[in-house]
């Protein structure tokens, strides 16, 4: 994936980086567990990370979930793949798994905090059962992990 030329990026569809509620507050948000990095440090590493796999990036957040179903919705036929922080919709929202299948491509799902150390209500996802894979616990460099996961997969 490191020879991609600019023509190839031209020709591959974006990758959808989505992050759930309460992840606008990253920086600030109990630091101790989710780091002082913010969302926008979140956004600058994708957006560097894709471009050097030759993908484009399309990011966004948003503390309502009818939002977040009608971009996943909307983005049919537009995206490559999605790379997804849920937030707590990760553990309660079976709307969300419903619409994440819609688009059929590869999901990567992360979270900045190791979810399985924390309180037994973050230890089952819905979303995991359709990601290709699950980054949990390595601070917002996760991001990073999954979009190179995902640029692997998509080839
Ligand atoms: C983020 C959240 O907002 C929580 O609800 C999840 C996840 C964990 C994270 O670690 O990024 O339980």
């Amino acid at each position: 994936m490191s020879d991609a030329t600019p023509a190839d990026a031209a020709q591959r569809l974006p990758i959808l980086l989505l992050n759930g509620p309460n992840l606008n507050t990253l920086g600030t948000r109990e630091p101790a567990i989710y780091g002082s990095e913010t969302l926008a440090d979140v956004v600058d590493l994708a957006e560097r990370t894709a471009a050097e796999l030759g993908f484009g990036l399309r990011a966004a957040q948003t503390n309502h979930e009818g939002q977040m179903l009608d971009w996943i919705h909307e983005s049919v036929g537009r995206i490559s793949g999605i790379v997804i922080n849920p937030g707590g919709w990760t553990h309660t929202s079976v709307a969300l798994a419903d619409a994440l299948v819609v688009p059929g491509v590869p999901i990567m799902e992360v979270h900045i905090s190791n979810v399985h150390k924390r309180e037994a209500f973050r230890h089952h996802s819905y979303v995991s059962p359709l990601a290709e894979g699950v980054i949990a616990g390595y601070g917002i460099r996760g991001y990073e992990f999954a979009i190179r996961r995902l640029a692997e997969l998509i080839g």
